[in-house]
């Protein structure tokens, strides 16, 4: 029944709405799911990008928990989205505005609309009392950027706001070591989470890097971030799950098809915000679509286990 202390004052603000079904869970001590809205109006085409949220809700209802897909709507942020918002928001893709941390006061303070990215629906769902969250790769260090300094907001709000993200490790298209090194900076708790004591490299099972941790089964997985919310340790987590093999992508193809796209980038003069949503465009495309095959079914996957870890979760009694 813990996530009744961890839901936070801010989410009775009026700038929250909070679906009812996901409200009187999170009362309730319940299970509930955190889903970002990024990966819908940047990381995936339309319509695509709304059938695999809509089929992710359903896993993580299948798995007994309940799905809160956040985004912002005009000027509101939206903790569960009705079909219909979340269809708008898969129609809307880059015109919706990328938000991060630095974006939510310009979103919200304009009243503007908004897709959230892992940081910013970490912070989001942690002011509404959600533990656990699923998406499919963070963002992370980017290729070269001991040259850029481009680093995703997304590692240093795992250091700071305590939410469980259930991911498929990070993309190829970064620098997989260099990010495993700031997570340890930030001292963010990251673990495999099956068999292999690999982190995972997101379209294929395994990348080159050991997993600093590896979590055999879900049960074992709740009782950490139960110890990181006893001890206060106000950090997050990772909880890496590899992509299922049989769904893994083609991996000479897949590191073809990033090189290209990354020299691409580098040519056309893309940062910033910019490059990581240009980089899953073409690599989808470079593929015929094969990459976007694997990252629905991964995504596909870490609902499943994530709805698992949120009922494993609300079922611990602390
Ligand atoms: N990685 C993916 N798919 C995605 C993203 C990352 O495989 O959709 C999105 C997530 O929303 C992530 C954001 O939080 O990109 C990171 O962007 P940046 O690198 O600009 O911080
Ligand atoms: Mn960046």
């Amino acid at each position: 029944m813990f996530q009744r202390r961890f839901f936070h004052a801010l989410a009775s603000a009026s700038r929250f709405k909070i679906a009812d079904n996901v409200k009187k869970t999170i009362i309730n001590g319940g299970p509930v799911v955190a889903l970002e809205s990024t990966i819908i109006s940047h990381g995936m085409p339309y319509p695509q990008n709304v059938e695999t949220a809509r089929s992710v809700e359903a896993i993580v209802r299948d798995q007994g928990a309940v799905p809160a897909t956040i985004a912002i709507l005009d000027g509101h942020v939206h903790i569960g989205l009705e079909p219909e918002q979340l269809d708008r928001l898969g129609k809307l893709g880059h015109q919706a505005i990328k938000t991060s941390r630095r974006d939510l006061a310009v979103v919200l303070g304009q009243r503007r609309s908004g897709a959230t990215t892992v940081a910013s629906t970490m912070i989001l769902a942690r002011a509404a009392g959600i533990p656990v969250f699923v998406t499919g790769g963070i963002g992370g260090v980017h290729r070269g950027a001991e040259q850029t300094f481009d680093i995703s907001a997304d590692l240093t709000e795992l250091g700071r706001t305590s939410v469980a993200v259930v991911c498929a490790g990070v993309k190829s298209i970064l620098d997989i070591g260099k990010t495993l090194e700031v997570l340890e900076t930030q001292g963010v708790t990251v673990a495999t989470l099956g068999p292999s004591r690999r982190f995972p490299a997101f379209y294929t099972p395994e990348s080159d890097f050991d997993s600093p941790n590896h979590v055999p089964d879900i049960q074992t997985a709740a009782s950490m971030i139960a110890a990181n919310h006893d001890l206060g340790l106000g950090s997050g987590m990772v909880f890496a799950v590899p992509i299922p093999s049989q769904d893994a992508a083609n991996s000479k193809a897949i590191q073809d098809a990033i090189d290209t796209a990354l020299a691409e980038a580098k040519s056309q003069g893309i940062h910033g915000k910019e490059e990581t949503p240009f980089l899953l465009k073409r690599v989808s495309e470079l593929t015929l679509g094969s990459s976007l095959e694997a990252n629905i079914a991964l995504v596909k996957n870490n609902a499943k286990m994530g709805g698992q870890l949120a009922v494993a979760l609300a079922k611990l009694k602390l």
